[in-house]
């Protein structure tokens, strides 16, 4: 065992301090300072925008563009720009919806793989400006950045890499000066930009040669104007892909992973191809980075609007189970959106966003643990101060830690009477790093301790659904976890 001194917080502890949750974090560090941990050396934590990323839990991305007219996924890079007028485009209706149903970040398509620009790029005449939208002088990047500031939302980027009308594709250097100058615009002109989505893709140009990103510029262009974005990519370096498009995290899912098995999921071979899915999916316990998964898919089939798929909107049951295996094993769900030509959200994609709203709502009504007694297998001496109720009091920054070594550790709640549920939720402190790696969850009867439910990872935010349980007590027990847990929330509910 070794204990973390407060002098080696640096890192991406010290980032912590340069954003908005420095309070929070400082009384976390205030109580962790000199905490008795980790076996060998000090353990991956988030960085204070990696942190703020999850929380947030849903992020809408919208897939916007020439395709959107063309009833086509994938764009060929000859289309007329002469196509793109989406008359009664409405960008705060897109703001809106994402608000209201509970969104926190919206990431737009600024170019697709088609090369046409969402706004109206210097560095192109291959963009709105070439379009009758607007007279030629409209910017849908401007449109709905506005409305996501007005709607206290943050904003993100998707700028494909991958580029099928720009000549200089192909011809390396040439081309990645120009993504680089198409970034910097974005970067520069729109203000706070929270998220930069890198796809992976890579094919051929209109020359029909293949482009060598780099990526390591591409990289250093967020950090220089966007500092606090996080950016993802199949690899990194903030964010990982999930592994799939269904919108599904891995059960374990670490949010470390171990970048020296990375390599291009694309050059891979076969057999390698699997693993590296299977440590997207699953992260890497013990992995010696932080890079919690992001795990995408669209409300529709497609990830643009299509009419003959209007009847194909996503039920709000699905939206449920979705959310329940990204948020609820420690990823964050990014559901697509895409606008129709007139550059509406259609009615029943609105409705069916609110429905899941409601639904979750509804679920996470009534939290039954909240402010209930608990009690404790130990208690961390350096957290005596919070002591088990840290994890019924709906504050994230506090937790309760059991004390050192200690696994199997359990938290005890108390209900105060024999009460229903069915919903379980709990979060790990994770700005203290990930740490449980198995646990169950019990309730006590006449004959003793029932096993409802057993887990393997938890992470920012594990969810479990059960049959009904009727108990007055309930414990969380850790059968293992890589170093002592810390348990930041515990909370029961019951639905119908
Ligand atoms: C993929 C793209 O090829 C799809 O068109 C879509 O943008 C999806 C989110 O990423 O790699």
């Amino acid at each position: 065992m070794k204990i973390w001194k407060t002098a080696t917080f640096t890192g991406s502890l010290g980032e912590m301090f340069q954003a908005k949750l420095r309070p929070a974090l400082v009384l976390v560090l205030t109580l962790f300072a000199g905490w008795v941990s980790a076996p060998n050396s000090l353990p991956p934590f988030p960085s204070a925008s990696q942190l703020a990323w999850q929380r947030g839990e849903l992020t809408m991305f919208v897939h916007f563009g020439v395709n959107t007219f063309t009833d086509r996924e994938w764009g060929d890079g000859k289309e007329d720009p002469k196509i793109f007028n989406p008359a009664k485009l409405d960008a705060r209706q897109w703001a809106r919806t994402a608000k209201a149903s509970g969104f926190k970040l919206v990431i737009l398509t600024a170019k697709h793989h088609d090369g046409f620009c969402l706004w109206p790029s210097k560095y192109t005449d291959h963009s709105v400006q070439s379009s009758p939208w607007k007279n030629g002088r409209g910017d849908v990047v401007r449109e709905l950045a506005d409305a996501c500031r007005d709607e206290g939302l943050n904003f993100g980027i998707y700028l494909s890499p991958w580029d099928r009308h720009e000549k200089t594709y192909g011809d390396s250097p040439r081309y990645n000066e120009y993504y680089v100058n198409q970034l910097t615009e974005l970067l520069r002109n729109y203000g706070p930009v929270a998220e930069v989505w890198f796809d992976g893709a890579c094919g051929e140009g209109p020359n029909g040669k293949r482009q060598e990103y780099d990526w390591e510029a591409f990289r250093a262009t967020v950090r220089k104007h966007q500092p606090q974005a996080v950016i993802f990519s199949n690899a990194g370096p903030d964010l990982r892909w999930i592994g799939n498009e269904q919108g599904v995290a891995g059960d374990p899912n670490w949010s470390t992973i171990d970048p020296v098995k990375r390599t291009s999921l694309g050059e891979a071979a076969d057999g390698l191809r699997d693993a590296i899915l299977r440590s997207l999916q699953h992260g890497d316990e013990g992995g010696s980075v932080w890079r919690p998964g992001e795990s995408d898919v669209s409300i529709r089939p497609g990830w643009f609007w299509h009419r003959k798929e209007d009847e194909k909107v996503r039920s709000v049951e699905n939206l449920v189970e979705l959310y329940f295996r990204s948020v609820g094993r420690n990823s964050l769900l990014l559901l697509n959106v895409p606008p129709n030509t007139d550059g509406l959200i259609c009615e029943t994609d609105v409705r069916r966003l609110l429905e899941f709203r409601a639904e979750l709502d509804r679920i996470f009504k009534t939290d039954i643990a909240a402010g209930k007694s608990a009690t404790a297998s130990s208690t961390h001496e350096n957290h005596a101060a919070f002591g088990p109720a840290a994890a019924l009091d709906s504050n994230p920054d506090t937790c309760w830690a059991a004390g050192a070594g200690a696994a199997p550790a359990w938290l005890e709640v108390d209900l105060g009477q024999p009460v229903t549920f069915n919903t379980a939720s709990m979060q790990e402190a994770i700005a203290l790093g990930q740490r449980i790696a198995e646990y169950h969850l019990e309730y006590r009867d006449a004959d003793g301790w029932n096993t409802i439910v057993t887990g393997t990872t938890i992470g920012h935010k594990k969810l479990d659904q059960f049959q009904p349980v009727t108990a007055q007590r309930v414990r969380l027990v850790i059968d293992r976890s890589r170093a002592c847990p810390a348990i930041a929330g515990f909370s029961l509910y019951k639905s119908d």
